[in-house]
């Protein structure tokens, strides 16, 4: 169905694989539409958690498609900008959680897709980097956003002002990544998370995370209450009152996301 996407279900759990091997899985214009329509119709009632990762054993993805960005004017590479955004802001609020199995390479756009994602876990040969500067082009993709957000401002500036890339054990230092596993282990390690959240209630799954993004931006107080009206909703299922009552009787549910 698709080109570039190659799509697998295990369970309540969805594993979307970018296949691009001629150019190490870079993100041309067709991937990135391929993409929007592949969110656009997930259901997230069906599925409750997606891993994305790369194709291949050597890259993730190795950023945008220079081929593509090369004789781009202005307007144009707004419009490239905008659309590699629009997508990654779409994975970033899906309604479930996206884990990202970093397998090789996540430069520049590749390194921006994995930072749109709720939690990442990368192979040991798994390398980071922002090396747009060295191409005349800043991150693009939201890299300049997400990146100080998630590692600091004065990380994300050395990162993005060297181009310079990090190795998987720095990633895990800084907290750009979670977690590091042997390349053989990566995808099992990334199931078995995707696993434990399916396993929970689906609604206060999609409550915490669309908690977490909204409240990022807001000031404390904002925040918590925000925090206590999701909170009170969560009394309006039945996920919560089986969940509970199964706990008191020293039983097990399994969540419906009702
Ligand atoms: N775009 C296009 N083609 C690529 C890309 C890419 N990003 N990365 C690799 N390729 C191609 C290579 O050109 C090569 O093709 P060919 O076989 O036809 O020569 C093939 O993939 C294999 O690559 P290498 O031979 O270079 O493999 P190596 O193992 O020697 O090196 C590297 C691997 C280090 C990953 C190297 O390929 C590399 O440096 N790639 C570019 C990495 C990069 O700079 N990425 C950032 C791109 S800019 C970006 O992502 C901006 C995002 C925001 C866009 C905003 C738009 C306005």
């Amino acid at each position: 169905m698709y080109e570039h996407l190659k799509i697998e279900e295990k369970g309540m759990v969805a594993i979307l694989t970018i296949s691009a091997p001629k150019s190490l899985n870079a993100l041309n214009s067709k991937i990135l539409n391929e993409l929007d329509d592949y969110l656009s119709q997930f259901d997230c009632n069906r599925l409750r958690c997606l891993i994305v990762t790369g194709d291949g054993e050597k890259s993730f993805v190795a950023g945008a498609d220079i081929s593509e960005m090369a004789s781009l004017n202005m307007l144009e590479g707004n419009a490239f900008g905008a659309r590699g955004a629009k997508v990654f802001r779409k994975l970033e609020t899906l309604h479930v959680p996206v884990i990202a199995a970093v397998n090789g390479f996540a430069l520049g756009g590749g390194c921006e897709l994995a930072m749109a994602c709720d939690i990442r876990i990368c192979s040991e040969n798994a390398k980071f980097g922002q090396p747009e500067v060295g191409l005349g082009i800043i991150p693009g993709f939201s890299g300049t956003v997400r990146l100080a957000r998630l590692v600091g401002m004065g990380m994300a500036k050395q990162l993005i002002f060297t181009g310079k890339p990090i190795k998987a054990d720095e990633a895990l230092r800084i907290g750009l990544v979670n977690a590091v596993v042997p390349q053989s282990e990566l995808m099992d390690k990334a199931l078995e998370m995707a696993n434990q959240i399916a396993a929970n209630a689906p609604l206060a799954v999609k409550a915490a995370k669309l908690c977490i993004n909204d409240e990022w931006d807001m000031d404390a107080d904002a925040a918590i209450l925000n925090e206590n009206v999701i909170f009170g909703r969560c009394f309006l299922t039945e996920d919560q009152k089986q969940g509970m009552k199964a706990f008191l009787e020293k039983g097990k549910y399994e969540f419906q996301g009702k």
